[in-house]
């Protein structure tokens, strides 16, 4: 099995992910800050094509204009040295206190408007990296004290925030798409648009739902007790995949942001069939936190694992799918069945009125899903 990342395989990297200092809310930085030239060279070193980032991981919060010109200008040098690309980027709307009771939604309305210029200052970098898409994940957007909060009246700051931000790409002349990212929880106590299907729905109502998608995390999902597949499908049935993070998490607990497949490892196989086989064609992009204890060399190898579980897991789907035993297992549980329209072309529901089924005949019919399922399990264990 040939487990080496290429370019083609699209992986990439939030600079916020190798280069966590791994503070957390009981305990102070475990390691020193990476540098971001530092971060690409190790970056394209592992095999990876992308680099994604916030605003202030590349550019502390507060930098002066000429300081941000030599960063950006000493950033543009690794890229164009080592071949690394920014597919993606996306805005810190969450980490200084002025962003403690939300940003594109907070009450004071004038965060709100420091919050469209920080998101267009960064969209204007984007674009000049040449970047496809940019992220919103609206940590911050949202409460802990219903009294003191409208969620409705968020909602509609959320929607004209979103509106105002695709008339400004659209009036530069950018590339760019938006992928919003939902959570459910941390943060805050709640955050708007807490699931894929709440970011859906939301989508459909903003003056440029085209330009708009999602940028799902698995460990978010799951969070919310979601089967992360489940929504990564409807939101690729719906074109609205644009972008996703891959991570690992164990249920609804803390956003433990582990290595893919260190989680829900099931559900991890069963993702990267799902892009593999139902067309997702963009990067599969980690957003997962080195664990506080790892060292420099830990981080890399734990940024390497999630590029090797993602192979693995992708030669063990093909393995799946291409075995014969699969295949019969397959006709057995009917799943061909299910890609069959109900009705035939020209059917209504008036054409069924006069059919009869055998009711106890068909209720006694076995799905045969356990068998099928026990296969998947045995090709994810290397056993077959
Ligand atoms: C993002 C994103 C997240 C958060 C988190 C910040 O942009 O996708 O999940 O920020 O990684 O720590
Ligand atoms: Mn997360
Ligand atoms: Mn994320
Ligand atoms: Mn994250």
């Amino acid at each position: 099995m040939d487990l080496t990342p290429k370019p083609q395989d699209r992986f990439a990297f939030g600079l916020w992910t190798i280069g966590w200092r791994a503070d957390d809310p009981f305990g102070a930085p475990t390691r020193e800050r990476l540098d971001p030239v530092e971060a690409v060279n190790g970056l394209a070193e592992i095999g990876a094509y992308g680099i994604t980032f916030h605003d202030d991981d590349l550019i502390p919060f507060g930098t002066q204009a000429a300081e941000r010109t030599a960063i950006i200008e000493r950033f543009r040098k690794a890229l164009a040295e080592t071949g690394l690309v920014v597919p993606t980027a996306t805005t810190n709307l969450f980490g200084h206190p002025v962003f403690k009771d939300g940003a594109l939604t907070a009450k004071d309305r004038d965060v709100r408007r420091f919050a469209l210029r920080k998101v267009a200052r960064n969209i204007d970098l984007a674009a000049e990296l040449g970047a496809q898409t940019y992220v919103f994940w609206g940590g911050r957007e949202g409460s802990e004290a219903e009294a003191a909060y409208d969620p409705t009246a968020a909602l509609e700051r959320y929607r004209e925030g979103l509106n105002a931000l695709t008339h400004y790409v659209k009036e530069q002349g950018y590339q760019l798409r938006f992928a919003v990212e939902p959570k459910p929880n941390e943060p805050r106590g709640d955050i708007l648009l807490p699931t894929i299907g709440h970011a859906l729905a939301f989508i459909q109502t903003l003056d440029h739902p085209d330009m708009v998608g999602v940028n799902p995390e698995v460990g978010h999902e799951q969070m919310a007790g979601l089967n992360a597949v489940h929504g990564y499908a409807q939101a690729l049935w719906q074109g609205k995949l644009f972008h996703i993070d891959l991570n690992g998490q164990h249920g609804p607990r803390y956003d433990q942001d582990l290595v893919f497949g260190h989680g829900d490892l099931i559900n991890a196989f069963f993702l990267v069939d799902l892009l593999e086989n139902g067309g997702y064609d963009g990067p599969r992009h980690f957003d997962y936190k080195p664990l506080r204890t790892e060292d420099k060399a830990g981080v890399w190898d734990s940024a390497r694992a999630n590029m090797r579980t993602y192979l693995i897991l992708r030669e063990r789907a093909r393995q799946f799918r291409e075995d014969p035993e699969v295949a019969e297992a397959r006709k057995a549980a009917r799943l061909d069945q299910l890609s069959v329209s109900t009705l035939d072309k020209g059917e209504t529901v008036t054409s069924v009125l006069s059919e009869e089924l055998d009711v106890d005949e068909a209720a006694e019919r076995g799905a045969a899903n356990a068998r099928l399922q026990q296969l998947a399990v045995e090709h994810l264990m290397g056993a077959r």
